[in-house]
């Protein structure tokens, strides 16, 4: 330990930025005086269309949170049998799949994106398999061109988790455009968020009124109700937070993108650590700043290590989704996964990280990788 470079005040894995006070109290004002508070109120009205805008989508539904419009997506594409996925996610995206009744197929990943690897999806085709659920890990988008290959030629849907990459371009593409449905997560830990929230983007319109209707325990009309729907509307207070933060989106990736440069900066010929990179064709969002340690031992040593110094970092994703105690899955098929699930970590990535900050963290990373060795 170097008592020197121990923080004052814990540093966190991630800190929400806030909008303008007077802005998101003038939101307010307006809710309190209609006394309109959810159900598809003005204010969610606007912050949907200002988000199809940003993010250059045509059709866009909001939702309570992220989890809940991915299940959404799963039951209004009405799929049957078993989805292809990834093991190396939040909890969230396998859960989708069996609170769908459908059966999570685990693919491996590739060991430098991390995300689902094309190349091994063909294999775990079988006839009951009706579609592709991919995850845009840590905002770098998966293979999207060799998934819609695969999903074209055995006739599936494709579903991205999108959670990590709002305002992410391909190709200068929104991200929101590719698949045939899009989940972002607007959690308070994201990017961009509306506290809790979620969205759906899709390229199939008749999917709007299905989605609506879900969200809204599947009724269509006052004295109808077509599908076992679930209650995952947004609400006007969410809007309303989720409507000021779009006023200061662009500022937090660029600020997010300064704390990246700055990582990159003060990392610089640390042989232990791999570090995540966005190819040229992608705008990325800077969500969060994974490392890949040697492996599990030095992983584990240097979290814990970072933690007498103060510094709070996340093992994101370990355990692997399949190795929940919730299932009952044989890890062994995914080995890629498995290790970088041994090996990942997460440090701290947030817009009000200063250079200072970065600096010192980066100091104490250097130092204990020393003392691993
Ligand atoms: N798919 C993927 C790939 C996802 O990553 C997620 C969510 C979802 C789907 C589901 O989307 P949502 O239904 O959540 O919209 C956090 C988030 O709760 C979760 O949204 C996120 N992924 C996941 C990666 O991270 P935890 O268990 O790590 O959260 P927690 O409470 O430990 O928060 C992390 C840190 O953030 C705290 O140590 C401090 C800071 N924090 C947190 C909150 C809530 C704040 O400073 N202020 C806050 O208000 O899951």
């Amino acid at each position: 330990m170097k008592n020197e470079l121990v923080f004052e005040n814990t540093i966190m894995v991630t800190q929400p930025s806030l909008p303008n006070y007077e802005r998101y109290m003038g939101y307010i004002k307006g809710i309190w005086d209609r006394k309109w508070l959810t159900n598809n109120g003005p204010v969610h009205e606007e912050f949907k269309n200002e988000l199809k805008n940003f993010l250059r989508t045509k059709n866009g539904e909001l939702f309570t949170n992220g989890h809940l419009a991915l299940e959404m997506a799963l039951k209004a594409l009405d799929l049957k049998g078993e989805v292809i996925t990834t093991p190396f996610t939040f909890a969230s995206t396998t859960h989708a799949i069996k609170n769908c009744n459908l059966e999570p197929v685990f693919c491996d990943i590739d060991p430098v994106t991390y995300n689902i690897d094309p190349a091994k999806i063909e294999d775990l085709i079988t006839e009951k398999t009706s579609a592709i659920l991919a995850v845009h890990v840590f905002g770098n988008p998966c293979d999207i061109q060799a998934i819609q290959t695969i999903a074209d030629k055995h006739n599936l849907k494709v579903i991205y988790d999108a959670a990590h990459t709002f305002g992410v371009e391909v190709d200068g593409k929104g991200i929101a455009n590719f698949g045939d449905v899009s989940m972002f997560s607007f959690h308070a830990t994201k990017v961009f968020h509306s506290i809790e929230g979620g969205m759906l983007s899709f390229s199939d319109n008749s999917l709007a009124p299905t989605l609506n209707a879900l969200k809204n325990f599947g009724i269509t009309s006052p004295e109808t109700v077509e599908y076992v729907g679930s209650n995952a509307k947004m609400n006007e207070f969410q809007a309303a937070m989720g409507l000021s933060n779009l006023e200061i989106i662009n500022n937090e990736i660029d600020s997010r993108k300064e704390v990246y440069t700055n990582y990159l900066h003060y990392l610089e010929g640390l042989d232990d650590i791999r570090l995540l990179q966005f190819p040229d064709y992608v705008k990325p969002n800077y969500a969060y700043f994974p490392i890949l340690l040697k492996d599990h031992k030095q992983r584990n040593l240097l979290c814990e290590q970072l933690g007498k110094y103060n510094v709070i970092t996340r093992k994101y994703f370990y355990p692997l989704c399949s190795q929940f105690d919730c299932y009952d899955y044989d890890v062994k098929e995914t080995p890629v996964a498995q290790g970088v699930s041994d090996r990942i970590l997460c440090l701290p990535m947030y817009a009000n990280l200063s250079k200072e900050e970065v600096k010192q963290i980066c100091e104490i990373i250097q130092y204990e990788l020393g003392d691993f060795k």
